[in-house]
């Protein structure tokens, strides 16, 4: 990445709370995401049997395939995750979101980690298009700005006016990634095509709230 588009990237999720990465992955690494991920995903849904709300949801793929740990701390993302969280990045998961023909249900709008407060940034998700994503088969959409206000208490987010002005849809091609902060609010919808629609993210926490985080699952 340039220092210019750079730049771009750190002024629009400032602003937006996310940054769209055009042609992030070369051909290679595109390649390279798709056929660690595929095998896996596929392995995982036949131990689970399309169980639980979000069947086709795997988080830490990084428990049961060290490639994904590696990316998950050192893969070619890291840098710029490190640059938008001031160097303060811990790997929490890598995750595989499938939405495959005839799941007509997206996500309901959230955030993905709850802070102390909006200005302090507790995380950055990165999510990589493995196939062309759109509004036909439920690409994420973002609330523009939606990091900037506080939403305590639980990650999902009521009222949300998923036709709001401010509302983005990231339309995406394969190895484009989309980046965004833990506090900005997004949903997806359903898939009404007979395309796919995969994707990998790497969620990162800041050491605090990672930290904080591990003591209350400890506690309970
Ligand atoms: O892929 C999706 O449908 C939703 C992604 C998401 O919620 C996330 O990456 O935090």
């Amino acid at each position: 990445m340039t220092e210019r588009d750079l730049e771009r990237v750190v002024s629009d999720y400032n602003r937006d709370g996310f940054a769209i990465l055009p042609a992030y992955l070369n051909g290679s690494q595109l390649n390279a995401l798709r056929d660690r991920a595929v095998p896996l995903a596929r392995k995982l849904l036949e131990d689970n049997g399309g169980q639980g709300r979000f069947p086709n949801l795997f988080k830490s793929l990084q428990r049961y395939d060290e490639w994904f740990d590696e990316q998950l701390r050192e893969g070619c993302h890291v840098p710029l995750i490190n640059h938008l969280m001031d160097g303060d990045a811990v790997g929490v998961s890598a995750a595989w979101f499938d939405r495959p023909k005839g799941e007509m249900s997206g996500i309901e709008p959230h955030i993905d980690a709850v802070g102390e407060n909006a200005s302090a940034n507790p995380g950055v998700t990165i999510w990589f298009a493995l196939d062309p994503v759109d509004l036909g088969n439920g690409c994420v959409h973002y609330l523009k700005g939606s990091q900037k206000k506080n939403y305590p208490g639980e990650t999902w987010v009521a009222d949300v006016n998923k036709e709001a002005e401010d509302a983005f849809a990231a339309q995406l091609n394969p190895g484009d990634a989309v980046v965004h902060s833990a506090h900005t609010v997004h949903w997806s919808g359903g898939n009404f095509t007979g395309f796919p629609r995969r994707a990998i993210s790497y969620f990162y926490l800041s050491r605090s709230v990672y930290h904080s985080y591990q003591k209350k699952r400890k506690q309970k």
